[in-house]
């Protein structure tokens, strides 16, 4: 999968996606990340990429030109089954958003800044506007990196299966339940006697259970009837 993220600021994307499974998903072949500096195609020598709001007020608007010179001459190259544009007033990212935009080929994310981009860009070109849940950022990248994280990680081979995505909170309207790891003992906090035994059908039955119970909880909103 190919995702081509435009930014006025794309250093801010570089270090979230070049580590872990990140890294490794590119490296493997699986995933390539190419990202575009909004300026390359600013409208004059100052690299001008925003302007004042029509009826005023406070807050610069990424101007139309720009970004729609910066999606066209990514689309001369190649088809594009998502133009993405990262808002908190998009629809909120959720896992089963991730699995669906997982199956694509190649989309471009944009970043917003400041007020935000012009709407008619958000007409024609846009094709789906997502937020990452209700806070405000102080631009998209850091939404971006999360929903190209969140994506790049269901890819077929990324995950091994010692990281499986498939027991992932969400992934089936369940939270995950809990982990340990060694020593057995840590200052009299035991590890549930369950997870010793070695009896694997009772182990999956504690671990659902344990899911349940969490999701009940915490989460009762995404349980499933
Ligand atoms: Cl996608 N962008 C910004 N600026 N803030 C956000 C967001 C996106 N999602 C949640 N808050």
């Amino acid at each position: 999968m190919r995702i081509d993220i435009i930014s006025v600021l794309p250093e801010l994307l570089e270090s979230p996606l070049q580590h872990s499974i990140m890294k490794r998903a590119q490296e493997k072949g699986l995933l390539a990340v190419y990202t575009h500096s909004l300026r390359k195609w600013a409208v004059n020598e100052y690299g001008q990429v925003d302007d004042y709001q029509y009826g005023g007020g406070a807050g610069m608007v990424m101007m139309c030109e720009p970004l729609a010179n910066a999606v066209e001459s990514l689309q001369q190259e190649r088809k594009y089954d998502e133009v993405i544009y990262m808002t908190p007033d998009g629809v909120t990212l959720n896992q089963q958003m991730a699995n669906t935009l997982s199956l694509q080929e190649n989309i471009i994310i944009i970043c917003g800044h400041y007020k935000g981009i012009d709407e008619r860009i958000r007409e024609h070109f846009i094709t789906l506007e997502i937020s990452i849940g209700d806070y405000v950022l102080s631009g998209g990248e850091l939404a971006a990196a999360v929903l190209t994280d969140t994506i790049g990680r269901l890819l077929p081979g990324v995950l091994n299966d010692e990281t499986s995505a498939l027991f992932d909170s969400f992934q089936d309207n369940l939270l995950a339940p809990p982990v340990y790891t060694r020593p057995e003992d840590f200052r009299g906090w035991k590890v549930p006697d369950i997870l010793l035994g070695g009896n694997h059908k009772l182990i999956d039955e504690w671990r659902l259970d344990q899911s349940l119970e969490r999701t009940k909880k915490r989460r009762p909103d995404i349980l499933k009837d």
